[in-house]
C-alpha cells in the first residue's frame, strides 16, 4: 500500500461534506416532494393477526370528499409478490406474498386495499371509512410455540410453521464432549426490536402513460434492488425505470429490502393514467409494516475442561421469520450460525436453527443481522463459563483465542487476518490508565449499588462479498460493487458510486480516496450516488461493505484514471509511461521532479485531446466492478462499567471503552462516529428496547411512548480506541466498521450487569422491573 498522505487524504479526520445541508435543514427526503397534482396514498391495513378477509367494501371510502380512488388486491395487477432474495438451505418454505393481501391475513399491519386522495388526510379519512369483514383465526407470536404440535398454521407449504433449517455438524460431537469437566447451559432469549430510523419509509412515483417510463424516489439503501424488483413485481422493462434514493434519514439494514408499498405506488400511478402519488409511512406504521429484528431463541451448551478450554459448543436456535419473508429473512439466522463460535477455537460444534413463521412482522437485517445474537451468544457462555471454572473473563478468553491466521471455522469462515489477543491487551491498558471512573465508582458503592465489570471479545463478518460465497449462502445477488469516477477538462473530479448512503459520509470517505489516490482537492471531488439514471448498477449499502467493496471500486476505478494521465503526462515530457513518477498530484520524469505535469494538466490534455500519445483514447471516464475475494472479519474488545440500584434496578453505565479494529482507517472521525451510533443501538437492546406482541398477535409497541430508544441522556460517553490489522482482501486494507459497536455492545453490558449482581445470566432488556425481580429472587 503506498496511500500517499495530502491534506484530505486516507487517514485524516475530514468533517463530513454531506452534514452542511442536513444540520441547517437543507437535506431532501422523500417527504419533502411535491409534485403537480400530487396524490396521497393510505393503506388499509389489518386489525388481526391471523384472519380470514370475508368482504372489502370500499364504496364508503369513495364517497369521503377528496378521495379519488381505492383499490384491493382484486384491482391491481401484479406479476410477481413481494421478493425473498434468499434461500439458505435450498428447500426452504417460501410462501408468496402479493403486495396487497387478499383471503387470508397473517399479521397486523399487512395491507389489503389502499385509499388515493388529494390530501393525506382525506386518504385516512378514506381508509378508515373502508369496511373489511374478517373471521379471526387463532394466532401464534412465539417461534418455540410455533413450533409445537397444534400450533396455529400459517401457510400450507410450511407445515409445522417451518421455513428452513439450517445446521452445522461436526462428526462424533457427543463422544467429544463426553468427558468435559465443565458444560454450561443456558436459554438466551436474543428479543425481537424495531429500528426505528428517524426517517420512516416513504415513496413518491409516477409513471408516464406514454411511455411506461417510471420515477421512483424511495427511501431506501438499495435503489438498484428496488428497480429490479419494480420491474420484476410490476413487469415494466428495467430500462423504463429511474429509483432515486434522496436524502436518507437512517435506514439500520430495514430498508435494503424492497417493500409491498413501493409496487403499489407504482401500480396505481399507472393505474390513475400517471398520476404522481405519495406515500408516507407514519410512526405507527413504521412500527408494523417495516421489518423488525433479531426475534432468536438460544438453547446453548457450553463444554469445557476445568482450566476453561473449550471442547465444544452445542447450540438450538427458534428463529422468528414472522408471517412472511423480507428480502433476507431466512439468512440472517444464517450469519448468527456463521459467527456462533467468535474469537475462540471451539472443537466440536453442533448447532441447528429452525427457522419458524409466527403471526408477528417479518424479521429480516437490523443493524448488525445475526451477527450480534451469535456475539451475544457466545460472549454470554463464556463469562458463565468463567465464573464455572473460576477464571477472570479476560483469561478464559485468551485461553480460547484463535492464534493463527487464516483461520477457517467450522462454519465455513475463512477469517484472513486478526489479533485478538492485542484489542484485548489495549482495552485492558487503556482501561487501567484512566482513573477518571474511580470517582464515580465509588460513589455509586457509597449510594449502597452494585457495581460490575463486563468483557466483550467480538468478531464480525462483513464487507459482502464474494459473489460466489453469496450464491453458496443462497442469497440471489451478487457480492460486487460498482464506481464510475470522471475527471473533467479543469481537473474537478466526480465520483458516481453503487453504495447508497444514509448517514454512513460516502461522499466524504469516497473523496478522501481520490485526493490519496489522484491528488485532487477534497473539496474538488463531487460524489454521486443513489440515483438509477446516474450510477452504473450498484448493490447499495448494508453489511458494512460499503468501504471495503465499494470504497475499493472507487480506488481501482482512480487507479486507471491515474494511468491513463500517466500515459499522457509521459508523453508530454516525452518520456515512457514507466519513466515517470507521481506524487501529489504531480507526474514527474524519475530523478527530475522540477519539470513535471500536474492531474489536472493532464486532464485537460486528455479532454482537449490535440496531442494525445499513441493508442490512447481521449477522454477519462472510467467505471470498475470489483468483487472482493473475501469478506473481511472486524473485531474488537470493549469493556464497560455498570452501577445497579438495588432498589430501583435502574442500571447505569459508568464507563464504557471500545477498542475496535476494522484495518486501515479512511476517516478516523466517521469510524468513531459510526462506533458511537452502533455502541448506543447495542446499549438500547441492552438495557431498554423490545418489541413485544401479546398473544393474539397485537403489538404492543405501537409509537415511541411504548418502545423505548434511549436519548443522549440515556447514554454514557463513550471511548473509543484502536489497532490496526489490515485486511489483506482490498488495498485499501479496510474492514467495516458500520455495525460493529452494535455487535459488541449488548453483550458486553450485560456480562456487566451479570456481574454486578453476581448472576450467570439475566436475559434483555434489562430494564429496571427484570433486574430488580431478579435481585429479589423473581424471574430471570
Ligand atoms: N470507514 C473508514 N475506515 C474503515 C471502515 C469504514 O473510514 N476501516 C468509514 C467508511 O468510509 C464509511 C463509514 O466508515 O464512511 C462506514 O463504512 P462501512 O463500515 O463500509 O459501512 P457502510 O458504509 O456499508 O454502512 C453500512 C452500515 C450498516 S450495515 C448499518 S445497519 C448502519 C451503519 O452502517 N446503518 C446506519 N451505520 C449507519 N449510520 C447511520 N447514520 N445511519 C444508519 O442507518
Amino acid at each position: 500500500m503506498s496511500a500517499v498522505r495530502t491534506p484530505g487524504g486516507i487517514g485524516v479526520a475530514m468533517l463530513r461534506k454531506e452534514d452542511a445541508e442536513l444540520i441547517v435543514g437543507k437535506g431532501r427526503f422523500v417527504d419533502d416532494i411535491q409534485l403537480p397534482g400530487l396524490l396521497h396514498l393510505v393503506f388499509v391495513r389489518s386489525p388481526h393477526a391471523h384472519a380470514d378477509i370475508s368482504s372489502i367494501d370500499i364504496a364508503a371510502a369513495l364517497a369521503v370528499p377528496g378521495v379519488v380512488a381505492a383499490f384491493t388486491a382484486d384491482d391491481l395487477v401484479f406479476q410477481a409478490g413481494v421478493p425473498c432474495g434468499s434461500d439458505p438451505t435450498g428447500d426452504a418454505k417460501k410462501p408468496e406474498r402479493m403486495p396487497l393481501s387478499s383471503g387470508r391475513v397473517r399479521m397486523v399491519g399487512e395491507p389489503v386495499a389502499v385509499v388515493v386522495a388529494e390530501s393525506r388526510y382525506a386518504a385516512a379519512d378514506g381508509a378508515a371509512a373502508v369496511v373489511v369483514d374478517y373471521d379471526i383465526l387463532p394466532a401464534v407470536t412465539d417461534a418455540e410455540q410455533a413450533s409445537l404440535p397444534g400450533a396455529p398454521q400459517l401457510h400450507e407449504i410450511a407445515p409445522g410453521n417451518l421455513c428452513c433449517t439450517l445446521a452445522a455438524e461436526t462428526p462424533g460431537f457427543d463422544e467429544a464432549v463426553a468427558g468435559a469437566a465443565v458444560v454450561v447451559r443456558q436459554r438466551i432469549v436474543n428479543q425481537r426490536l424495531t429500528a426505528v430510523p428517524m426517517e420512516t419509509r416513504g415513496v413518491v412515483a409516477q409513471v408516464n402513460p406514454a411511455n411506461d417510463e417510471v420515477t421512483l424516489t424511495t427511501s431506501t439503501q438499495a435503489p438498484h434492488f428496488v428497480k429490479t424488483f419494480v420491474a420484476i413485481v410490476c413487469g415494466i422493462s428495467e430500462a423504463k425505470i429511474r429509483v432515486i434514493a434522496p436524502d436518507v434519514g437512517g435506514g439500520f439494514g430495514v430498508k435494503i429490502a424492497s417493500y409491498a408499498e413501493e409496487f403499489i405506488a407504482v401500480a396505481v400511478s399507472r393505474k390513475l393514467g400517471g398520476a404522481a402519488v405519495k406515500w408516507t409511512e407514519t410512526r405507527a406504521e413504521n412500527m408494523v409494516a417495516t421489518s423488525h429484528g433479531r426475534d432468536q431463541i438460544q438453547d446453548v451448551e457450553l463444554y469445557a475442561t476445568a482450566d476453561g478450554k473449550l471442547l465444544g459448543l452445542r447450540v438450538h436456535i427458534y428463529a422468528n421469520m414472522g408471517a412472511y419473508l423480507q428480502l433476507l429473512s431466512p439468512s440472517i439466522p444464517g450469519l448468527t450460525l456463521g459467527m456462533i463460535t467468535g474469537t475462540y477455537v471451539i472443537p466440536n460444534l453442533s448447532c441447528t436453527v429452525d427457522n419458524v413463521f409466527t403471526n408477528t412482522t417479518p424479521t429480516d437485517a437490523y443493524r448488525g443481522a445475526g451477527r450480534p445474537e451469535a456475539a451475544h451468544l457466545i460472549e454470554r457462555a463464556m463469562d458463565i463459563l468463567a465464573r464455572r471454572v473460576g477464571l477472570e473473563p479476560a483469561e478464559v478468553r485468551r485461553r480460547n483465542f484463535i492464534g493463527e491466521f487464516p483461520y477457517t471455522t467450522l462454519t465455513g469462515m475463512v477469517y484472513d487476518s486478526g489479533d485478538y489477543a492485542a484489542t484485548l491487551d489495549e482495552a485492558l491498558r487503556l482501561w487501567a490508565l484512566d482513573t477518571s471512573a474511580v470517582a464515580a465508582r465509588e460513589q455509586a458503592l457509597a449510594a449502597g449499588k452494585r457495581v460490575g465489570t463486563g468483557l466483550c471479545s467480538w468478531v464480525e463478518v462483513c464487507g459482502i462479498g464474494p459473489s460466489a460465497v453469496m450464491k453458496a449462502s443462497g442469497i440471489s445477488a451478487p457480492g460486487w460493487e460498482s464506481a464510475t469516477v470522471r475527471l473533467h477538462p479543469t481537473g474537478k473530479a466526480t465520483v458516481i458510486t453503487g453504495t447508497s448512503p444514509h448517514g454512513q459520509g460516502h461522499a466524504t470517505s469516497w473523496s478522501q480516496i481520490i485526493e490519496s489516490r489522484l491528488g485532487i482537492p477534497f473539496d474538488d471531488v463531487e460524489v454521486i450516488h443513489g440515483d438509477t439514471a446516474f450510477a452504473p448498477y450498484g448493490l447499495g449499502t448494508y453489511g458494512s461493505r460499503s468501504l471495503a467493496v465499494g470504497g475499493t471500486a472507487v480506488w481501482n476505478a482512480a487507479e486507471r484514471i491515474k494511468e491513463k494521465a500517466r500515459k499522457i503526462s509521459a508523453h508530454l515530457l516525452e518520456a515512457a509511461p514507466d519513466d515517470v513518477d507521481f506524487e501529489e498530484g504531480r507526474f514527474f520524469v524519475k530523478g527530475s521532479p522540477e519539470r513535471g505535469v500536474t492531474i489536472q494538466e493532464a486532464a485537460y490534455a486528455g479532454w482537449i485531446a490535440h496531442d494525445m500519445p499513441e493508442g490512447v483514447e481521449p477522454g477519462f471516464d472510467e467505471t470498475t466492478f470489483f468483487d472482493p475475494p473475501n469478506m473481511t472479519f472486524p473485531f474488537g474488545s470493549h469493556l464497560c462499567e455498570v452501577a445497579v440500584d438495588p432498589e430501583t434496578g435502574k442500571v447505569e453505565i459508568l464507563r464504557y471503552l471500545a477498542v475496535d479494529d476494522c484495518g486501515n482507517v479512511v476517516n478516523p472521525m466517521i469510524v468513531d462516529g459510526q462506533v458511537h451510533g452502533g455502541v448506543a443501538q447495542g446499549i438500547a437492546q441492552a438495557l431498554f428496547e423490545e418489541t413485544v406482541f401479546d398473544d393474539a398477535g397485537q403489538p404492543l409497541m405501537v409509537g415511541l411512548v411504548d418502545y423505548m430508544i434511549p436519548s443522549a441522556a440515556e447514554l454514557p460517553h463513550i471511548q473509543t480506541a484502536r489497532t490496526v490489522t489490515p485486511t489483506l482482501v482490498n488495498p485499501l486494507g479496510a474492514k467495516g466498521v458500520g455495525e460493529a459497536g452494535t455487535i459488541a455492545a449488548s453483550a458486553v453490558v450485560v456480562n456487566a450487569v451479570c456481574n454486578a449482581l453476581d448472576l450467570d445470566h439475566l436475559d434483555m432488556p434489562l430494564q429496571p422491573a427484570r433486574v430488580w425481580a431478579a435481585l429479589n429472587g423473581g424471574a430471570r
